[in-house]
């Protein structure tokens, strides 16, 4: 008999950032077996489509109308048989990226044929023939943000975003609420699980309030969700300074279930930490304890919190990220991405190790970067390409660590999955070592002191020979961190970690790389 226990519970999700619904519905075969819980998937609904622009990714936060028939990411049918497989198959949930602040700049015609003009008429799906629309009736009158100032909460509320681009929905109003829940709601009839609320921090809290205690349960006839299952949702709100809409303003509690937040502080502590930037190394997550169960460092508590190190917008100089120098194409503003390689890489170990908020693995595709910088600053005028294609807008299949960079697919990234899993009840951290820089060492730990994991972290350019304690019972476990291990087996075709009577296990480390073992590693008892 294997001493090992069972994972309590899933929480690490992933972002198949523009992946079309068939190359998803394949990849939750891999998803479901490395102990993913779930996919934040690329807006469904129909959009712009921006060809003079290239058709570039952001044209699919131009929601042209409701209907789920013909994305980028592709049809209905696709869609639902998406969310079908990777559930019913594979244990994995999806999430919907939900842009519900704003509606398609301009006038045009959408990804599926419907033509729109912009803030005054969009056609936005027919049911029981009946038509319903957005006339100008539903928008905020046009003002832009300024940015520059201490800016007051109803101007980043009321006022169209994207440079004053986006013509903004009155979300307070009934009408508009309606139809947005009417939209949600189909999808989680479909079986999907979760939002993410884009651009939250552009809507009053009260409004996504109101919106999320109108969802619907989950699915759950046969084969789906436990009775009474709320959509899990989390909230785009980026920290600023001197802004008047902040993230403690959305950590709200609707039905019983979180609302979470995207914490924005989170990925740059540890882009700063991991790529040495603002004078701080990785030890000090130790020394100046990191956050674990609740806030500290200014961020939210953890139960709330939605953790990434990157996402698609700061990966690209969007959002919350900025460049700072042409010369460095790898100082892509605060936070780390692929582009940083083995840094990235045990940024993302540390995240999936440490016990703080929600985790999200981000999955990019490449593009040619070209940061030019003026007196008003850097830019990636390759910032808007699109994910690989035919060059008429068709996305490509996916094939990983080619155009596709497949981030959730890496050895570490992809182990460090079930280590996340199976310390969830371990929320602590105890046996931490530090060499007070770039190497760190800790144990999770329940509350009652029982070690289920240990990590460490060789981020400096020489190796890491040394003995730890791991508190973990003796045994032979598996280096899920520099192992593709499958959870459950007795064979770990590559590194091994003996664990002696006292807890204590030798370990080397080679220079950029980490180690991890965890009771679901464990492969044989002595
Ligand atoms: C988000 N969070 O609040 C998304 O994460 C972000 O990716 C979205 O912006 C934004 N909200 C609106 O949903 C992206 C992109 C923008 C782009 C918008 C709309 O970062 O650059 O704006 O999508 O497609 C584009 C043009 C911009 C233009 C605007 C309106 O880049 O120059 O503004 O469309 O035509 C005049
Ligand atoms: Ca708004």
């Amino acid at each position: 008999a294997y001493a090992q226990s069972q994972p309590p519970a899933k929480n690490v999700m992933v972002h198949l950032f523009e992946w079309k619904w068939t190359d998803i519905e394949a990849e939750c075969a891999y998803l479901g077996e490395k102990g993913y819980n779930a996919i934040q998937v690329s807006p469904p609904n129909e959009h712009a489509v921006k060809a003079s622009d290239g058709y570039p990714w952001w044209q699919r936060y131009q929601p042209v109308t409701y209907e789920l028939d013909k994305s980028r990411s592709g049809n209905l049918d696709q869609f639902k048989s998406m969310v079908d497989t990777c559930w019913k198959k594979h244990g994995v949930k999806i999430y919907v990226d939900a842009i519900i602040n704003h509606m398609a700049a301009g006038d045009g015609i959408g990804s599926a044929g419907t033509s729109y003009k912009g803030a005054s008429d969009y056609t936005l799906y027919d049911k029981d023939s009946t038509t319903y629309k957005y006339s100008n009736l539903d928008f905020h009158n046009q003002c832009g943000i300024n940015w520059d100032e201490d800016v007051p909460a109803r101007e980043i509320r009321d006022c169209w975003v994207a440079g004053g681009g986006l013509p903004d929905l009155k979300t307070e109003s009934d009408w508009v609420r309606t139809r947005i829940i009417e939209f949600l709601n189909s999808m989680i009839n479909m079986g999907v699980a979760g939002f993410r609320i884009d651009a939250a921090k552009h809507m009053n809290p009260e409004d996504i309030t109101y919106i999320a205690a109108n969802l619907n349960d989950l699915r759950s006839d046969e084969g789906w969700f436990y009775p009474g299952s709320r959509p899990f949702i989390f909230q785009e709100v980026i920290f600023g300074y001197g802004q008047d809409s902040k993230p403690s303003d959305y950590d709200n509690t609707v039905k019983g279930s979180n609302l979470n937040v995207t914490e924005f502080r989170y990925g740059t502590a540890v882009g700063q930490k991991f790529r040495n930037d603002d004078s701080g190394t990785i030890s000090d997550f130790i020394k100046y304890n990191f956050p674990v169960a609740s806030g500290g460092w200014g961020m939210l508590d953890s139960a709330f919190s939605v953790v990434f190190t990157d996402n698609h917008d700061n990966q690209r100089g969007h959002g919350s990220g900025y460049w700072t120098s042409e010369d460095d194409n790898s100082i892509g503003g605060i936070v780390t991405h692929f582009y940083d390689g083995r840094i990235y890489n045990l940024a993302n170990v540390f995240m999936l190790a440490w016990p703080y908020g929600t985790p999200k693995v981000m999955s990019s595709y490449n593009w040619p970067r070209d940061v030019r910088c003026s007196p008003s600053g850097c830019k990636d005028v390759n910032d808007g390409v699109g994910p690989p294609s035919d060059g008429s807008g068709n996305t490509k299949n996916v094939a990983c660590f080619k155009d596709w960079v497949c981030e959730h697919r890496w050895t570490s990234i992809a182990g460090m999955v079930g280590f996340n899993n199976y310390v969830q009840d371990a929320w602590n951290i105890g046996n931490t070592w530090h060499n007070d820089r770039n190497q760190i060492a800790f144990s999770r730990v329940t509350p009652t002191g029982a070690a289920k994991g240990f990590v460490i972290i060789n981020r400096e350019g020489y190796d890491l020979n040394r003995s730890f304690q791991t508190g973990l019972p003796e045994g032979r476990y598996c280096d899920v961190a520099r192992t593709d291990y499958t959870l459950g087996s007795t064979k770990c075709d590559g590194s091994v970690i003996d664990v002696d009577r006292s807890g204590f296990a030798n370990i080397q480390l080679s220079p950029m790389s980490a180690s991890a073992i965890h009771m679901g590693s464990l492969m044989t008892e002595t």
